[in-house]
């Protein structure tokens, strides 16, 4: 069987990922091109749809992993996203153990959770029912955003959640829900950050962060997150295209 999103946070190998905003093929496979371990396809903050993001599943064709964000913490969302056979999904902005508990119950399969079942690309078409649903639960990975004070304060519920398998912090949001909107950087922000990380270490949880420099990926990974989203794919062509331009016109 091949290794699962949490077995690979989890096995000390660091984990580099992109996010992926754009309902592009070509864009998915120049970051398959470039070596990303995995792909953070966002339905939170950009246009995808459901169709979409399966579309870019197939494309990526199990040769990274590939993790979705849901745009809300809802069983109508996860449940449609997970049929269409991704590795996971990200559910932002956890901010108690209910909300745990509720992805949880959203995405894993009887006992360990409610999930509804379907018979979607996820499932072979049907093909494959009985050995999907039966390796489901430890081959879909539950990741919960860290990404308001409340879930900073919280951190210790939300870890002891069954299923959940891992920790994304989002220091943006982070960061407005302290007053600070943006200044990630900052003091406070980073306080709260290594606040979650202690805790998640002690509970023996992988955690990840956000990253939109790469200059700063690297001393994450130093402070011990085992998984890095590193810039956006939108984000990355603006910054070269602007920088190339510049360049030309100095
Ligand atoms: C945030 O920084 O708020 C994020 O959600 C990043 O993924
Ligand atoms: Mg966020």
């Amino acid at each position: 069987m091949k290794e699962s999103f949490s077995q690979r946070i989890r096995s000390g190998r660091a984990a580099i990922g992109t996010l992926i905003t754009t309902d592009s093929a070509q864009v998915v496979e120049i970051m398959l091109a470039c070596g990303y371990d995995w792909l953070f396809i966002d339905m939170e903050h950009a246009t995808l749809s459901v169709a979409d993001v399966q579309n870019l599943v197939q494309v990526a064709g199990g040769r990274c992993h590939t993790i979705v964000r849901v745009p809300e913490n809802a069983d109508v969302w996860i449940k449609r996203v997970l049929d269409t056979g991704c590795d996971g999904i990200m559910v932002p902005q956890v901010t108690s153990a209910a909300d745990a508990r509720r992805a949880v119950r959203a995405a894993k399969y009887p006992p360990l959770g409610e999930r509804s079942v379907g018979l979607a690309r996820a499932q072979g078409y049907g093909l494959s029912f009985t050995e999907s649903v039966r390796t489901a639960n430890a081959m879909t990975s539950v990741i919960v955003q860290v990404e308001h004070m409340k879930a900073v304060d919280g951190i210790e519920g939300i870890l002891a959640v069954k299923g959940v398998d891992g920790v994304f912090i989002g220091p943006y949001d982070l960061s407005g829900s302290m007053n600070c909107l943006g200044e990630v950087q900052s003091d406070a922000v980073r306080g709260a950050i290594t606040r979650v990380r202690a805790a998640c270490r002690k509970a023996d949880m992988p955690v990840g962060l956000f990253v939109l420099d790469a200059g700063a990926a690297k001393a994450q990974l130093d402070a011990g997150d085992t998984f890095i989203a590193v810039g956006i794919d939108l984000t990355t062509l603006a910054t070269a295209a602007r920088a190339a331009l510049a360049k030309v016109r100095s």
